[in-house]
């Protein structure tokens, strides 16, 4: 068996391999430094060089060089803090991302309604573990409602309840992802089977986690053919994706709208609005459709950003081509 099976290898990367150059080997990446990468390849784990991948990643390599990227089939991406429409990949590839929610600290919905929109946006399937669970306990009636349509597991990889039963919901690629200190690297070693990903204590004052895992890393389960990609706590989480990964995150609020009077109702003080009738009648939490209202803003922001970086670049082209066309038309007007 090749080193390549522990990490995800299928027929898909198969085929997308032999579409390019044979001379060079396939590889996945599976931790990224700067202008460095370690990529597991038919013969281990080697160190290569090469930019613009990420944990995940399917690659071509060529004397320990980047040769090409395949093409991703899902990838974490979020909208970088800050005035740019920057963004940022988490992780590639992954088939599945397990969102944490501690139980040992104050329940944050609209920070688990982002998340998981941050995943559909991905293409991977998010499921929701609430972690801790021997330490505390959250509503999980709420984390319910937040998460239509989402697996949600309650975990404790102290006495190691509902560890099965998450497994069963996971396939392939599996990253985690949460706040810091919300007990990721401590699910991913119950899963493992073993102490293998560093962990560190949170602070004592408020509960949050002091940053312990610093890199992203694929680490193959041996014992079920699911590859773990550990990620460090973010402290934000932009959303850009699409609006379509809002209406999958707010599927309940997406499926009452559509019976709204007016088709392009903005569920403000229309008459027959179906989503203000839910939280009249108590189906539907004003925080929850104020948030849901807020990642589309954000979301249609993201994407008006993502133009305007657009047209500017197209401006630039287009200053290029004719600073160049006045250069021709100066050496052409001389010679006449
Ligand atoms: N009681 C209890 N403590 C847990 C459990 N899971 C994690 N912890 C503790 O929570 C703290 C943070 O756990 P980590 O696994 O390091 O958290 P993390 O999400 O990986 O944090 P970062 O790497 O900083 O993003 C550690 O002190 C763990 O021992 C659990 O199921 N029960
Ligand atoms: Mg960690
Ligand atoms: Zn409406």
């Amino acid at each position: 068996m090749s080193p390549l099976d522990h990490y995800g290898l299928d027929q898909h990367w198969l085929t997308e391999f032999e579409k390019l150059s044979q001379k060079t080997t396939l590889a996945r990446v599976v931790r990224v430094d700067r202008g460095e990468f370690d990529a597991v390849t038919d013969s281990g784990i080697v160190r290569c060089t090469g930019t613009g991948i990420c944990t995940g990643d399917w690659v071509t390599l060529d004397s320990f060089r980047l040769a090409a990227t395949l093409p991703r089939r899902t990838a974490i991406e979020r909208a970088s803090a800050g005035s740019t429409s920057d963004t940022q990949v988490l992780g590639a590839n992954v088939d599945t991302v397990v969102v944490t929610v501690a139980s040992d600290t104050a329940l944050d919905l609209g920070r688990v309604e982002r998340y998981i929109t941050l995943v559909w946006g991905s293409g991977a399937v998010p499921v929701v573990a609430i972690t801790k669970t021997d330490s505390g306990s959250v509503a999980e009636e709420l984390v319910l409602a937040a998460a239509p349509g989402v697996e949600v597991c309650t975990t404790s990889a102290v006495d190691g309840s509902g560890i099965d039963s998450l497994t069963a919901h996971l396939r392939g690629t599996v990253a985690l992802i949460g706040p810091s200190g919300s007990g990721k690297s401590t699910l991913g070693n119950a899963l493992l089977g073993g102490s293998v990903l560093e962990t560190g204590a949170t602070r004592s004052a408020d509960g949050k986690g002091r940053h312990t895992t610093v890199r992203r890393e694929l680490v193959p389960i041996p014992s079920s053919a699911l590859v773990l990609l550990d990620t460090p706590g973010l402290r934000s989480v932009g959303v850009q994706g699409s609006e379509d990964a809002v209406a999958s995150a707010f599927s309940d609020v997406d499926e009452l709208a559509a019976l709204c009077r007016f088709g392009d109702c903005a569920h403000e003080h229309e008459p027959g609005c179906a989503v203000l009738a839910a939280v009249d009648a108590g189906e539907l939490t004003e925080r929850r459709l104020g948030n849901y209202r807020k990642l589309l803003r954000e979301n249609a922001w993201a994407m008006s950003r993502q133009d305007a970086r657009a047209r500017s670049q197209k401006l630039r082209e287009y200053k290029q081509i004719s600073k160049s066309l006045r250069v021709k038309y100066a050496i052409d007007g001389r010679k006449r």
